[in-house]
């Protein structure tokens, strides 16, 4: 094994022990105290590899190589480094690392770049503790309105800022960035999927990234005696969003081609097993390739819903993401398609099902986005794995192409 793909390993099993469910997979949710572990951890190894620190207002994490060209903008590389609930080690964590390791390598090659090449590390792009997704990035770009992040709170009615002041963050620090001092965002990801593993290719280059709308939908019914209450007098808030739950399926089915729908998340309330449900909150995450799909279910599934909002229910939506399919700068799959053929590493074009903080930088700045094979195609699950030798061909590339882009 070379010394690459040894730091890269290392590195990814230093940042899993960082979790919430150690033995049951990785559970790092945005400003907790797993996330302040792996946030010295990064921003220690970022100074060993002669990068220059700071923090955003969101708690993401920079590591700035600076350019010979004064006020040049930076050619960014990472990702996120939040988790889902007993996820795996490599979602988000693998880009961060490759970032990681390519700064190692212009530090080890000594490297001038003419543009600053930046390591980033970002939070809550996963949207497990306080919804939604993307933070990080739509924060850097200016699309994460800052009164409605202020004002978010986990299931524990711990705010935001609350969370990031119990980890000593400064929320009052600048969040959006001037897309001017952005040249390029480069992201490795794991696949996710069973795509590459299944064709024996180690690279894919992304050319698109699925349209995703995320909703959170609150039924209200009337809180019961479960022995005393007819059936015939209840108002069950879960009954009811069961119902719901249950035709979702059909409505993705219908729209067909690529089109997906998935209820993740719910919550009972009060959750007393002698008591009728009298508020049920679950979400609702619907993903294609084409725009109008997406759309068309939402329709679909807005009017099922209204549809409910009779007899003692109340039923009620909210919009917590909403991002069009993107497709991913051409420019920079040529790059990385010519660095792969170079290497001689062997790699196909590839879509993403899953989102990515590559989506949101595409709006303002040059985005690429590779991906490597996941085992048995599993993820967001502690089964999730990927070969270390995979990661360093895929970090020889991001590296190879950062040269480039940085004039190095
Ligand atoms: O949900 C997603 O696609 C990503 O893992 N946040
Ligand atoms: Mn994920
Ligand atoms: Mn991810
Ligand atoms: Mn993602």
């Amino acid at each position: 094994m070379n010394k690459s793909q040894q730091r890269i390993e290392d590195h990814i099993l230093a940042l899993c022990k960082f979790t919430a469910s150690p033995g049951r997979g990785v559970t790092r949710l945005t400003y907790s105290a797993e996330d302040l572990q792996a946030r010295n951890y990064i921003k220690e190894i970022m100074k060993d590899y002669g990068l220059e620190v700071r923090e955003d207002g969101l708690g993401n994490i920079f590591g700035k190589l600076e350019g010979s060209m004064a006020d040049a903008p930076s050619v960014i590389v990472g990702s996120h480094f939040d988790s889902v609930p007993n996820g795996g080690a490599y979602d988000g964590t693998a880009g961060v690392v490759a970032g990681l390791e390519v700064a190692a390598l212009f530090q080890e090659n000594n490297l001038k770049p003419k543009y600053p090449l930046e390591v980033i590390a970002m939070i809550e792009e996963e949207g497990s503790r306080f919804g939604g997704g993307l933070m990080g990035s739509r924060g850097i770009i200016g699309t994460l309105c800052e009164k409605d992040f202020m004002n978010l709170k986990d299931n524990d009615g711990i705010s935001t800022v609350e969370a990031m002041s119990q980890i000593g963050l400064d929320s009052s620090l600048d969040k959006q960035r001037d897309p001017k001092t952005m040249k390029a965002f480069l992201e490795l990801h794991i696949e996710q999927g069973p795509i590459l593993e299944e064709a024996n290719i180690p690279i894919g280059v992304v050319e698109a990234i699925v349209g995703l709308t995320q909703l959170e939908v609150t039924i209200k019914g009337q809180a019961g005696h479960a022995g005393t209450t007819p059936m015939n007098r209840r108002s069950d808030s879960l009954v009811t969003a069961a119902k719901i739950i249950a035709q979702l399926p059909e409505l993705a089915l219908e729209e067909g081609v690529d089109t997906v729908i998935t209820t993740g998340r719910l919550h009972v309330y009060p959750n007393g097993a002698n008591v009728i449900p009298k508020k049920t909150v679950f979400t609702i995450d619907i993903r294609s390739g084409k725009e109008e799909h997406v759309q068309n279910v939402l329709e679909k599934v807005q009017e099922l819903i209204q549809s409910y909002h009779v007899d003692g229910i109340q039923t009620s939506i909210k919009k917590q993401l909403y991002i069009q399919p993107k497709a991913l700068s051409k420019n920079i799959r040529s790059l990385f398609k010519q660095k792969s053929e170079e290497l001689g590493i062997s790699y196909c074009s590839i879509n993403s099902g899953a989102g990515h903080d590559a989506m949101v930088f595409s709006d303002v700045t040059d985005v690429g986005m590779i991906f490597v094979p996941s085992k048995s195609g599993l993820s967001h699950c502690p089964e999730e794995w990927s070969d270390s030798r995979h990661l360093a061909e895929g970090v020889q590339i991001l590296y190879e192409a950062a040269k480039s882009l940085t004039e190095a």
